[in-house]
């Protein structure tokens, strides 16, 4: 673990707290002197302490903090010296930035430096995306790209006279939310100031290769902003462009271009830059600038890693997000070219590394679209290439934005679309950046009436399941939705310790599993949650309770023959990864007791907002195998 008593090796007590004022839009050698200083210095200790993110297996973003440095140290500048003038936040859009946020934080006295060395640890208040009141300093909650504009335009109505920034990115531009934004700021004649780091740099890549014809400064002169774009990286030019924003009133953007990580080898231009550092490119670019202390840091941290031995499960994990976009070659190989092109198209949101379409791309790049980060259009354009009969559109994201989508959903089930939907990241497990990415209202995808168009909810346990399960409802019409975790998952295996899901098993739509009987009650659970709830299950037995568990891998879908039996068992706790009011718990008791069941019953899910971390987010919601089984005990007590 990492030890808790160093102290922060690079010294932050260098930092000159310079005051600013803005109606002097050219900087005297000695301000420019400061600035330049205090860029570094929070230069290098981003690189470091995300770096710590990433020796620790956590993950992080650097680049994107790393990047807009130099208007953050403007800002601040600013704050200091003319208070009254402005909202004094650095409302930031692309909330993976949250580094800049943790860090100013400890500039303005509300944490000790040595917290930043816990970045993105679990319990250490310092998740991937900014949380309001969960951080000392933080002063507003982001994560989701897009979202930030629109909710400073309602900060700046509430702050007439004072001018509201908000720090924005040629990916957050990329989602619809902005466009709308930028309406009502022009409109309104809003006195906001858009901060916009224009890298092309996003996750997936470069928008210039994938989104061409895009444009973030012709964008917002089209919706009317006045827009003052220049390099980021020249300070004089970067002073004076936003002095200019703030002394012209109403809405301004001041497009900063400038490569991502600029000064980092490795790194500078990459679109690795996006995410963390590695530790190696951080040892050498902490080496170089002279912080040895920093260096020799990172002999002392290890790895945290989860011992638990779990039973009933294999040896072998495997990353069920990336399965899916086998699954999906394994079928699309068996279809001619001029069919998979004619019948298939995959599209995708800046994710297709991290939601398993990258494999799609690779492997069938002629069905493939690498779009922007624009969930909505990008379901829709799924949707509606799957209008007629015998075609399916295909759509991937996280989980956290089902929920932005919820009314295309409803527009592709009224049109009767052959929709097939990966949301990846479902849940909690391994979520470091926090509650703003759990996916955990999975079941809103099921939003339609009881005679609409046919819409499925499909939770793999496994790897053998998730291809069983791709299989099987590839070519299905309607609307489907199969889930996978961030989180590897193990094999599931049965009481003789086989593959329950290897060999000739045969996923069928709607159809409940026996993974265990029981005479004392059933625990009902599917997904990630499931091996969890196994272990408990097996433990138990040991313990001399003889609880059953159910895999519900189609989760919307009453099981009616499931269902007798369940319903005259003594016990029935649903146990799962998603939100305690919108998942399968919230509605499985009705189910129970509309079919006259009345057995004891409980249901567990998550019901808090998130510790930071990898595994322990499960232990935090009292959904790992120790809170389900006094849970159990509780209910049989
Ligand atoms: C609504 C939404 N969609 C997708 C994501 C996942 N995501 C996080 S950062 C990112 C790319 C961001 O690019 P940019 O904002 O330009 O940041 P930079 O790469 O410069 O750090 C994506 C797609 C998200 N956080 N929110």
């Amino acid at each position: 673990m990492t030890i808790a008593t160093a102290t922060f090796p690079i010294d932050l007590g260098a930092y000159k707290p310079l005051t600013l004022d803005p109606s002097q839009s050219t900087l005297t050698d000695e301000q420019r002197e400061t600035l330049k200083a205090n860029i570094q210095l929070c230069r290098d200790a981003i690189v470091f302490f995300t770096a710590t993110g990433a020796a620790r297996g956590v993950g992080g973003h650097t680049g994107g903090p790393y990047d807009t440095v130099p208007e953050v140290m403007i800002l601040d500048a600013f704050f200091r010296g003319q208070p009254d003038q402005f909202v004094p936040i650095f409302f930031d859009e692309a909330g993976h930035r949250v580094a800049t946020q943790y860090l100013m934080s400890v500039l303005r006295g509300h944490m000790p430096a040595e917290q930043l060395m816990r970045y993105r640890e679990a319990d250490s208040k310092l998740p991937g995306h900014p949380e309001l009141k969960l951080t000392p300093g933080v002063e507003f909650s982001s994560g989701r790209l897009g979202h930030m504009w629109p909710y400073v335009n309602g900060v700046a109505l509430a702050h007439p006279g004072k001018a509201v920034f908000c720090l924005g990115s040629d990916g957050s531009q990329q989602e619809g939310n902005d466009a709308e934004a930028a309406r009502l700021a022009v409109a309104q004649h809003l006195n906001v100031k858009l901060l916009i780091d224009d890298n092309d740099v996003t996750i997936a890549g470069h928008p210039s290769k994938y989104l061409p014809g895009f444009s973030v400064r012709q964008t917002l002169e089209g919706h009317g902003l006045k827009v003052l774009e220049g390099d980021g990286e020249d300070l004089d030019g970067l002073y004076a462009r936003i002095c200019e924003a703030i002394n012209t009133p109403g809405p301004v953007a001041v497009i900063n271009k400038r490569p991502m990580c600029p000064g980092i080898e490795g790194l500078e231009g990459s679109n690795h830059g996006h995410d963390v550092i590695s530790v190696k490119l951080a040892l050498q670019y902490l080496e170089k600038r002279g912080h040895t202390a920093a260096v020799d840091y990172f002999n002392q941290i290890e790895k945290p890693k989860n011992t638990y031995t779990f039973l009933g499960i294999g040896e072998k994990w495997d990353s069920n997000r990336n399965v899916f976009g086998d699954a999906v070659n394994s079928v699309l190989d068996k279809m001619s070219e001029a069919d998979r092109k004619a019948k298939v198209m995959v599209i995708d949101s800046d994710l297709e590394g991290s939601c398993g379409l990258k494999k799609i791309h690779d492997a069938h790049p002629e069905v493939f679209i690498p779009s922007g980060i624009m969930e909505r259009g990008n379901l829709s354009a799924a949707a509606g290439f799957g209008m007629e009969e015998g075609k399916q559109g295909i759509f991937a994201t996280f989980a956290a934005f089902l929920e932005m989508c919820i009314s295309e959903i409803t527009m592709a089930r009224l049109n009767y679309s052959n929709l097939l939907c990966h949301f990846s990241h479902s849940g909690i497990d391994d979520m470091a950046d926090n509650t703003c990415h759990f996916g955990l209202n999975n079941f809103f995808a099921d939003n339609g009436l009881d005679d609409g168009y046919d819409t499925k909810l499909y939770f793999p346990a496994d790897a053998n399941q998730m291809k069983a399960c791709v299989e099987a409802v590839f070519f299905d019409p309607g609307l489907r939705f199969i889930f996978s975790t961030r989180s590897k998952t193990p094999i599931v295996l049965d009481s003789d310790g086989n593959e329950l899901f290897g060999g000739d098993y045969k996923f069928v739509p709607g159809k409940d599993e026996v993974i265990r009987e029981g005479t004392a009650g059933y625990i009902v659970s599917f997904g990630d949650a499931l091996y969890r709830a196994l272990d408990a299950v097996e433990r138990l037995k040991q313990d001399g309770l003889d609880v059953g568990l159910i895999n519900k891998p189609t989760l919307n879908v009453v099981d009616e023959d499931m269902m007798a039996k369940l319903g005259n068992a003594p016990f029935v706790l649903t146990v799962e990864c998603f939100n305690r009011k919108t998942g399968l718990g919230s509605r499985f008791g009705s189910w129970l007791l509309e079919r006259g069941y009345a057995p004891k019953f409980a249901y567990l899910g998550t019901h808090e907002e998130g510790c930071g971390g990898l595994w322990e987010q499960y232990p935090h919601q009292g959904l790992d195998p120790v809170g389900i089984m006094n849970k159990v005990k509780q209910l049989v007590g």
